[in-house]
């Protein structure tokens, strides 16, 4: 295979909504620059991109694919994410990776949630954003109305470069305004011509609007534009280029992949004007284990500096796909891993187009390629030259939205299904999972219960371990709301040595988040010095157990003021139980109540929807805080208990056909309602009848 130097490699991110046409935008990439001789469908099950039998099975993308083909000598690397929600991690890591998220935009719905996530991780790594305006050849497709959602959205550095003469069932021809022809697309074949008569003015009108984009992008630009009125082209091209990299500008094409109209001016596009790996920032990277800044050059002939942006599992082993930066990586190279501090030896490279690889013997700087079997490197993790140590900043993986609680279906399986959540953590950071102490249960955490799903699925066929979920328990809190006092005696006479002690113990409610204080108010020695640790060892000991329902004691305050001991019977082990009853009355005195977690929710829906989700959150005891408008969508602000989250995420999805979308954090601790309290002593009697029996 031939190599290309940074200046032809083009890194694109497919981005936007679920279902706006990615997918079918890289295939007929490839069927155009001729990588393959079908163009395949996503409806059909036979893209190159969406190959996994999970995709082809429910006809979406679940996990970004990478291809590559050659455009006219201009490598073009594509990173086809996907698009719903649940998979967000992986449409971050693929933006990441790139450096023009070209963002799809569906005809018929225009800006969706998924467009306003693509365009702000681009907007958090600086990329270059490239809109595609797809579905063009539908009945409903509205592209003016598109491109002012864009516009309204993301302002007017959006500029179209493209007219569609007949948008709507039978779409097939488009004004390029860069080049001003029109190009008829009949039977798969594209035929340029003369602008008619009637489209001049309008293209025209927009090819200024171009130039002028260009020449925004640069002060000494926009000052020979404005004294001569015109660029020559080469001031063109490095302004469309500059003003792309500096995020002043967001070309706006159009296309109907699925017919693959329109993609291949799109690609004489990205070749020729769209920043490549020499003209956008390098990510920072940091002297290994230190804040000191390395400055990166995009040359093979530098230390290597690369991230591996994902993992995935193949019949091979595990590839780790990855994005050089600077220098290079071959097959036999001995590189070093920051992250791990690891040493990794490089076995074969492949360059990937879906499910099918080729070996490439080498990845060099600005590229992406695939490396097998790497021993201890992760998603995020960065690979350097072993003599110039450094690492580049990961991404930050989006918060889990969706708890479930896991067990494996057969004993015995325990151990496995650790490693194997695990495992799968580190392919894929967006997912969370580990043993919750407290709630005693496996807690899983992802973005959706789709993404589960999935997970739970490669838990079975990879680690051969199959899961129960459950809902997983709230981490309640017990406290007090008055003061009280209690005492306990401990004494026992049984043959040998008895036992004894006695404490007085009160208690009294502190501030939210106060925590636990204990004060030694022991005088004349009722108590031996000796032995009050071992009081508030008790205390400590009872208030973690709880008294209420089972979970732990909060904010509160103990004073031990008096006691009694026995001068040979007294020890550690009954103080201890003398306090740990003593607090047990008090607490029950002490007008108990349980508090609920409270989680701060913040749902961003469009308009028409705000009343149906709005009135959802009340149905979970949740309380609205307030709303922010944000062009066509609304921001709702509320604390909702956690207990009523179990599974928001699907059900907000559903509830807005999946336009919806949310963020949540835990928030406070407050006292749950009577009947929320009640349930919970319930279900914690009757587990402690089922331990008992
Ligand atoms: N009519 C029409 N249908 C299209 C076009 N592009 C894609 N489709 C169809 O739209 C559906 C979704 O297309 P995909 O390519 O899977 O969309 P995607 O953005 O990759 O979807 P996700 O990866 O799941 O987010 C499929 O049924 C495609 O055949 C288009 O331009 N015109
Ligand atoms: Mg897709």
């Amino acid at each position: 295979m031939n190599r290309y130097t940074p200046e032809d490699i083009r890194n694109i991110a497919l981005s936007g909504h679920g279902g706006t046409g990615k997918t079918s935008v890289a295939e007929a990439v490839m069927f155009s620059a001729g990588a393959t001789n079908r163009l395949g469908s996503v409806d059909e099950g036979n893209t190159l991109s969406d190959y996994t039998d999970a995709e082809v099975e429910r006809k979406i993308s679940i996990s970004t694919s990478m291809l590559h083909c050659d455009w006219k000598g201009t490598k073009i690397n594509i990173l086809d994410a996907p698009g719903y929600a649940d998979f967000i991690g992986d449409a971050k890591t693929a933006i990441w990776a790139s450096d023009i998220a070209l963002t799809l935009v569906n005809a018929a719905s225009g800006v969706e949630i998924g467009t306003d996530k693509a365009f702000g991780f681009a907007d958090e790594f600086n990329r270059a954003t490239v809109f595609l305006i797809n579905h063009v050849d539908r009945e409903f497709a509205d592209c003016d109305g598109a491109v002012s959602a864009i516009q309204e959205h993301f302002g007017n550095g959006a500029v179209p470069f493209q007219i569609p003469v007949n948008a709507g069932e039978g779409f097939n021809q488009i004004i390029d305004v860069l080049q001003m022809k029109l190009v008829t697309y009949t039977d798969g074949k594209a035929e340029a011509s003369e602008i008619p008569e009637e489209w001049q003015d309008q293209a025209e009108d927009l090819r200024e609007q171009v130039v002028e984009g260009a020449a925004e992008s640069d002060d000494d630009l926009i000052e020979r534009y404005l004294e001569e009125g015109e660029l020559t082209d080469e001031e063109i091209a490095q302004g469309l280029k500059n003003g792309m990299g500096n995020r002043t500008l967001f070309p706006i094409f159009v296309s109907a992949a699925s017919k693959n109209i329109g993609v291949d001016l799109l690609l004489d596009f990205l070749s020729s004007f769209a920043p490549g790996p020499l003209d956008l920032p390098i990510p920072t990277a940091y002297k290994e284990g230190s804040e000191e800044e390395v400055a990166l050059t995009v040359s093979d002939d530098d230390p290597l500096a690369a991230v591996v942006f994902k993992t995935i599992s193949e019949s091979v082993g595990d590839l780790s796909f990855l994005r050089v930066y600077s220098g290079s990586v071959q097959s036999g190279d001995d590189v070093f891993n920051p992250n791990r501090r690891a040493n990794e030896r490089i076995g074969q490279i492949y360059s990937m187009s879906g499910g099918k690889r080729e070996d490439m013997d080498v990845v060099g700087a600005g590229d992406i390629g695939a490396l097998i079997k790497l021993k201890d490197t992760h998603t995020g993790n960065t690979l350097c030259s072993r003599n110039t140590r450094l690492q580049i900043q990961s991404v930050e993986f989006p918060h889990p939205l969706i708890r479930v609680a896991v067990e494996p279906k057969s004993r015995g399986d325990e151990d496995k299904i650790s490693t194997g959540l695990q495992s799968i953590h580190e392919e894929d950071p967006s997912f969370v999972a580990g043993y919750d102490a407290e709630l005693r249960q496996i807690i899983a955490q992802g973005q959706g219960e789709l993404h589960l799903t999935v997970v739970f699925d490669k838990l079975k066929s990879k680690f051969g371990v199959d899961v129960e979920v459950t809902e997983p328990r709230i981490p309640y809190r017990e406290t007090i709301q008055s003061r009280a006092e209690a005492q306990y005696r401990h004494r026992k006479q049984s043959g040998g040595r008895g036992q004894y002690g006695e404490a007085y113990l009160r208690i009294a409610p502190r501030q939210r988040g106060d925590g636990f204080e204990f004060i030694d108010e022991v005088v004349g020695g009722a108590i031996p010095g000796k032995f009050i640790p071992a009081v508030e060892k008790g205390v400590v000991e009872c208030m973690q157990r709880g008294v209420l329902a089972g979970y732990p004691v909060v904010d509160t305050q103990v004073t031990v003021y008096d006691g009694s001991f026995h001068p040979v019977d007294s020890s550690d082990m009954a103080f201890k139980l003398a306090g740990s009853f003593a607090f047990q009355n008090a607490f029950m005195d002490a007008r108990p109540i349980l508090l609920e977690p409270i989680y701060k929710v913040h749902v961003v829906v469009p308009d028409s929807y705000m009343g149906d989700v709005m009135a959802d959150l009340n149905g979970r005891r949740g309380r609205i805080q307030g709303m922010d408008p944000e062009g066509n969508f609304q921001v709702i602000h509320a604390e909702v208990p956690l207990a009523d989250l179990y599974k928001y995420s699907t059900s907000l999805r559903s509830m807005t056909q999946g336009t919806g979308d949310y963020t949540m954090e835990f928030s406070h601790y407050e006292s749950a309602p009577h009947d929320v309290t009640q349930k919970v002593i319930e279900a914690s009697e009757h587990d402690r009848e089922l331990v008992e029996a």
